[in-house]
């Protein structure tokens, strides 16, 4: 007599789990405008003056400020763009990711 075994794949990882979201972080610098910072904020991040003044202003009196989170290949990428704007304009304006915990 014979029997099927048909065995189940174990599942690692629940559905329901979502690859991990990386935040944006402006770095403070001495030399950036802060209206340039402004409208960087506004250009990349689609935020509203308000909000970019916010961020900038907490970035200039705490030295970072984490303006969004992101995918991974989101994040990155305006860090980039965003970073290369004020390259343009020879500002060492920094913008960096880190994974979210
Ligand atoms: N500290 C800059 C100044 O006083 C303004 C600034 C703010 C620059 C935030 C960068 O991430 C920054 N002109």
């Amino acid at each position: 007599m014979s029997q099927t075994l048909i065995k189940t794949r174990t599942k690692t990882q629940p559905k329901t789990q979502r690859p991990p979201l990386h935040k944006v972080i402006l770095i403070n610098d001495d030399y950036t405008p802060r209206e340039f910072v402004v409208m960087v904020l506004k250009a990349v991040f689609r935020m509203n003056e308000e909000a970019a003044y916010n961020v900038m202003m907490t970035a200039h009196r705490r030295g970072v400020c984490v303006v969004a989170v992101f995918a991974k290949d989101v994040a990155e990428t305006k860090a980039k763009e965003a970073t290369d704007l004020g390259r343009a304009k020879g500002y060492p304006l920094f913008f960096s990711t880190e994974p979210e915990e």
